[in-house]
């Protein structure tokens, strides 16, 4: 069976998701678009899916019987109506992050999909699926001993003047909340926010770079530098500290190159290269778990705890480095 998804959202990544969906994944095709810029969306029909319908609206688009499957990737603050009507219509949904942009909204979708009683909604947290991340996982688990603490950064070459001081929480760091999460096994107790002087390239709202701390329920410190105008390539970083020895994450694959007196090497610049194969195994996870009329990965739980564990950082943006207590409710059975 050939699963029909419908693509609500056709910007940068709807418009890169929809590329894999029709020329790199088997079992799924796009037969639906939309998008509140329409431009776009047909931009995306005429490049990767001329067989596609577009439709006025992202309800409609999940309305339609055509439609077995849905992809979120509009803007962070769309996502939730649509994922809770996909939910409605007991449609699979791939939700890109942030699953909502408030932890009462992801909790409105929490509890809807426990109402349903099935799993229907997968999170966009790719980096589970990266093969580096998955080896360090492995090396935490069984080589480096009890984790005590985590130093990581994540650095974007540039931003727009719109990217303002809390979307480096809700935007970029929610993949470093949600990931450690899932590497540590652990869930966070509390936040705190540390600033620099301001890099010279920073804009008038936002401060950059940040420094979070995070600490765990199981006593590990994590800190994260979010440093989005660093200017020199798409650079993450993570090193893992534990009782028996230190891992780190493995750097992209590059060629090492001996030229003008000098060794070099390569760092990425764009998101969607350094992360494009995890990209395409979390698609081809959501096609066979949506195939079968349900949904597997991060789920809308993962989604939720992410999104209490952002409120509190962006709390502590303005606690002059004080920190902010994060607690989760009890998990629903659904999500053991
Ligand atoms: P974008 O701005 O390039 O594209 C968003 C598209 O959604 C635009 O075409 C816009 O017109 C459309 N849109 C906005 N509101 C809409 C609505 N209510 N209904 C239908 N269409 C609507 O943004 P981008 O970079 O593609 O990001 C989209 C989502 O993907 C965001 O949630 C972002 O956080 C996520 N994302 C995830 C990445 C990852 O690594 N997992 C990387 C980049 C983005
Ligand atoms: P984008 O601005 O390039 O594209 C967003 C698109 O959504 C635009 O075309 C816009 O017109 C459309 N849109 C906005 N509101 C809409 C609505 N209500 N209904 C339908 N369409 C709507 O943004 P993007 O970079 O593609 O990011 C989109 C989402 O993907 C964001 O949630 C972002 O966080 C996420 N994202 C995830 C990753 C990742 O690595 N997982 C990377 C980039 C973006
Ligand atoms: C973008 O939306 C992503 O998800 C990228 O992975 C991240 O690095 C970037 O900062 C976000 O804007």
């Amino acid at each position: 069976m050939t699963l029909n998804i419908g693509v609500i959202g056709c910007g940068m990544i709807g418009r890169d998701h929809t590329r894999r969906l029709q020329q790199v994944l088997a079992g799924a095709q796009v037969v639906a678009l939309s998008d509140v810029n329409q431009a776009n969306a047909e931009g995306v029909q005429k490049d990767f899916a001329p067989n596609a319908r577009i439709y006025a609206t992202g309800e409609e688009l999940i309305a339609a019987p055509e439609v077995h499957a849905v992809l979120v990737t509009s803007w962070g603050a769309t996502h939730e109506p649509y994922v809770l009507a996909a939910i409605a219509a007991g449609k699979p949904v791939f939700c890109e992050k942030p699953l909502a942009t408030t932890a009462e909204g992801a909790r409105r979708i929490v509890e809807a999909e426990v109402q349903f009683g099935k799993r229907l909604v997968q999170v966009g947290f790719m980096r589970r699926y990266d093969a580096g991340y998955l080896a360090l996982k492995e090396a935490v688990d069984k080589h480096t001993g009890a984790p005590i603490l985590v130093h990581a950064a994540h650095r974007n070459p540039a931003v727009p003047e719109a990217y303002t001081t809390p979307m480096a929480i809700h935007d970029t760091m929610i993949h470093e909340i949600d990931v450690f999460r899932w590497l540590l096994n652990d869930d966070y107790v509390s936040a705190r926010v540390l600033y620099p002087r301001n890099a010279a390239r920073s804009h008038t709202k936002l401060r950059d770079p940040q420094v979070v701390v995070l600490e765990t329920a199981k006593g590990v410190l994590i800190d994260v530098e979010i440093f989005v105008n660093c200017h020199y390539g798409y650079d993450i970083q993570c090193e893992v500290v534990g009782e028996d020895g230190v891992a780190s994450l493995p750097e992209p694959m590059t060629v090492d190159m001996r030229l003008g007196a000098k060794r070099q090497s390569t760092i990425l610049t764009d998101w969607k290269d350094r992360f494009v194969a995890s990209y395409d195994v979390e698609l081809n996870d959501f096609i066979g778990a949506a195939t079968a009329g349900g949904a597997t990965g991060p789920s809308s739980w993962d989604g939720y705890a992410a999104a209490v564990t952002a409120d509190a950082c962006v709390a502590a943006q303005s606690t002059s480095g004080e920190a902010v207590a994060i607690a989760l409710p009890v998990r629903p059975a659904l999500y053991a």
